[in-house]
């Protein structure tokens, strides 16, 4: 049966955005995307805002159903479609911790890279950079051991990290100190479809 067009809302600074536009370009899912404006006061359009969402980015819609929060609609697309999920049932509750931390631990990352593009104070600034070195850590540690942080292979919980390391030069730190990280990395840009921030989110 033919599914109704994937919609996606986002804009092109958001990394929460990047991370659903890899899943629908490594799972090969066309959608159209629609740039939202975030700067102040700039409101969500009328079609996100009457569905009673968070006025937020990113917002998948297809037909009938609209979502909010990027590990949500991740795992919305991974069970719709069946790929990048879990296999095995005890999977799925380590996938679901894995993108639980990157929502909280190595999002860490992403408040380094606000402080440096928003200007933010040096004190707060080297709060999330001590923060975003502890994640980075413990991200390395895991990958020093397996190939993808579930299974063996590449799941939404790699595809939810992905976007926060790829912009770690933005964040004021770098690949060489993570060396895990780094192999990782560059595995998950050798699977196809996978692609970087600014190639997956147009201007
Ligand atoms: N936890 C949410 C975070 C989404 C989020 O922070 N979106 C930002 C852009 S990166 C946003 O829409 N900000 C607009 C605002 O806060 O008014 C997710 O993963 O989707």
């Amino acid at each position: 049966m033919n599914q109704p067009p994937i919609i996606l809302y986002g804009n092109r600074q958001s990394q929460p955005t990047a991370r659903v536009a890899l899943y629908l370009s490594m799972a090969g899912i066309p959608y159209e995307f629609r740039k939202v404006d975030l700067r102040d006061g700039a409101r969500p359009p009328p079609e996100i805002q009457s569905r009673g969402h968070f006025g937020m980015v990113p917002v998948l819609v297809q037909g009938n159903t609209t979502l909010a929060v990027s590990m949500v609609i991740l795992t919305w697309l991974a069970e719709q479609t069946g790929q990048f999920g879990a296999v095995e049932p005890e999977e799925r509750w380590q996938i679901a911790e894995w993108m639980g931390w990157i929502a909280d631990g190595l999002l860490a990352l992403q408040r380094s890279r606000a402080a440096r593009v928003l200007n933010w104070d040096a004190s707060v600034m080297s709060w999330w950079d001590g923060r975003s070195m502890t994640a980075l850590g413990i991200l390395d540690g895991a990958l020093k051991h397996s190939t993808f942080l579930v299974g063996g292979r590449p799941t939404i919980a790699d595809i939810a990290a992905f976007p926060l390391i790829d912009l770690i030069d933005e964040a004021g730190m770098t690949l060489a100190d993570w060396p895990a990280v780094g192999v990782w990395y560059a595995r998950m840009l050798a699977l196809p479809g996978c692609r970087r921030h600014y190639d997956l989110l147009p201007e």
